[in-house]
């Protein structure tokens, strides 16, 4: 039975016709005779456009393609806060942000007494493990085996933390080295007795995109072509002209593009070096010797301005793309794994992203705002063969990453707690169409002043129309018709002819708050 149904459609006309959202009325998983298993895969900061399935003007991901062409493609696919530690902090409650008290990277520190998806699956008989990213500041709890990264974790020779609280240091390159400890605990340390969840999560695609040694040459004959809204002037929208998160005026020639020069100056220098200086000397070697004509071309010509702008985007596309090869081929071996050792007919298989990314959209890079590229996130799911009812080909239903967590207890059998907020996508994987399924989305985005300076901000999207509000040292709403502005380009709150929708996007905006227990009012009046 799902639980937390959403409260009745607005039933209103025409372009209003917002119906607020849904419950889905699916009966309980009666076919399942067996539990089935779950492998869960995140990356870090990709997004839908660098996911070949998804949008084929980049690169080509065969192996992710793989996983949604033996099952679904999520064409609906949101995030509830873009950034990571709340991403994972909603995925693994599904709750959101206000709820389970992981609201930014800077100041929480995720409270592990509270009730997870994972414990709620040990307690349902599932043996659980997470290796990688997990970023929420406290240990992990409630997995039965668990080897994660400190922070945000090192491409290089990287460290992790072991159950016994140690820190180890080991040889190689991240995303190799998750798959192959993801596939040695499914060898040799999982009880054999039990069905399983593995959280295997990566840290690529994140920054500064720092390329595994086979790889260091790969695109470098690619022209990206630039998006159009590249040189955005953002017009109309405050939030949008006050961030720091510009490839031309942000992005850090050192550190993001590797442009390392001793004796040159730049933000992020001492982190480039420490990062980089991870490399053993014959690694290091292959680095250098990579870099080093690119740098001494780059400091020749001394690009400015447009020329600036374009030089970079160019470099970050090619190395955002790079580490992403390394995670598709490792996604691979993983799915190779899994389907030679036959668990591929009882293993569910999910891949998501803990967020979207700008691939130069805006002119950006990083996430956090409402806006599509980053309120987006690619979602990919393979069922096991042997579920009887399945789904194929997109899901078009707006989802959220609030949904994981009832998804795999209602899989596994267990109960969904009252006070989870997602709702479970279980019957959108058996291909039922839940007559009142959501129809608009909430999203709150907390962590500033920080970093990229995002203001904060909340709003409500459907499927054609996002309201969006602005607040704590500004009080700015925006409007956008995502049917005839895709881009969120033009701002139309305030706008003559637009009261209507205006006036129905908030009433159900206060509605997704009432229903979430978000009370925004005391947030505004406490800044
Ligand atoms: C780091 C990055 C930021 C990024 C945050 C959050 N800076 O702080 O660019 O936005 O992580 O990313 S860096 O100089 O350390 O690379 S998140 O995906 O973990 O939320
Ligand atoms: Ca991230």
């Amino acid at each position: 039975m799902i639980k937390n149904p959403y409260s009745l459609p607005l039933c209103l006309s025409g372009a209003a016709a917002l119906v607020a959202a849904t419950s889905c009325s699916s009966e309980k998983n009666k076919e399942q005779e067996e539990k089935f298993n779950i492998v869960y895969i995140m990356t870090d900061d990709h997004t839908a456009q660098m996911m070949s399935c998804y949008d084929s003007r980049y690169v080509e991901t065969p192996n992710l393609d793989r996983i949604a062409n033996d099952g679904v493609k999520f064409v609906n696919s949101f995030v509830a806060n873009s950034l990571s530690g709340p991403s994972r902090a909603c995925m693994i409650t599904g709750k959101h942000s206000h709820a389970n008290g992981f609201y930014d990277n800077t100041n929480c520190v995720f409270d592990a007494s509270q009730q997870t998806m994972p414990k709620l699956l040990q307690k349902a008989g599932y043996q659980t493990a997470i290796i990688g990213k997990w970023h929420l500041e406290s240990l992990p709890t409630g997995f039965d085996y668990w080897e994660v990264l400190p922070g945000q974790g090192d491409y290089y020779n990287p460290r992790f933390i072991e159950m016994n609280n140690d820190t180890i240091t080991e040889k190689g390159y991240l995303t190799n080295i998750i798959t192959e400890k993801s596939i040695n605990w499914l060898e040799n340390q999982r009880d054999k007795e039990k069905p399983f969840c593995l959280f295997v999560h990566h840290k690529a695609c994140h920054r500064n995109w720092l390329p595994e040694m086979k790889y260091l040459s790969l695109y470098e004959d690619k022209t990206f072509e630039m998006p159009d809204n590249f040189y955005d002037e953002y017009e109309g929208r405050e939030a949008a002209k006050t961030q720091e998160m510009g490839i031309l005026k942000d992005m850090d020639i050192m550190y993001d593009t590797k442009m390392y020069k001793p004796e040159g100056k730049s933000r992020l220098k001492g982190a480039y070096e420490s990062f980089v200086g991870r490399l053993d000397e014959a690694d290091r070697k292959v680095y250098d010797s990579f870099y080093q004509p690119i740098i001494d071309e780059f400091y020749k010509k001394n690009p400015k301005g447009k020329e600036l702008a374009e030089w970079k985007y160019q470099r970050y596309m090619r190395d955002y793309a790079k580490v992403l090869k390394s995670f598709d081929d490792n996604v691979g071996r993983l799915l190779d794994y899994l389907d030679k050792n036959g668990y591929l007919k009882n293993t569910l298989v999910v891949y998501t992203s803990d967020q979207g990314f700008y691939m130069g959209e805006h002119g950006w890079f990083d996430k956090r705002f409402m806006y599509e590229e980053s309120m987006r996130t690619p979602l990919v799911m393979r069922m096991p063969d042997n579920m009887k009812q399945k789904a194929k080909g997109d899901i078009v239903e707006m989802v959220q990453n609030i949904d994981y967590a009832p998804t795999f207890l209602e899989l596994a059998g267990a109960e969904i707690p009252s006070d989870i907020q997602g709702v479970s996508l279980l019957p959108l994987l058996k291909g039922e169409k839940p007559a009142n399924w959501r129809k608009s989305l909430y999203y709150h985005f907390y962590e500033y002043p920080a970093e990229h300076m995002v203001k904060r901000h909340y709003g409500v999207r459907t499927d054609r129309y996002k309201l969006i509000h602005f607040y704590n040292d500004i009080d700015v709403w925006e409007l956008y018709d995502l049917k005839e502005d895709p881009k969120e380009m033009n701002n139309l709150f305030g706008k003559s002819g637009y009261e209507e929708i205006t006036k129905l996007l908030k009433e159900e905006l206060v509605r997704l708050q009432k229903q979430y227990n978000d009370s925004i009012e005391e947030k505004l009046a406490n800044k």
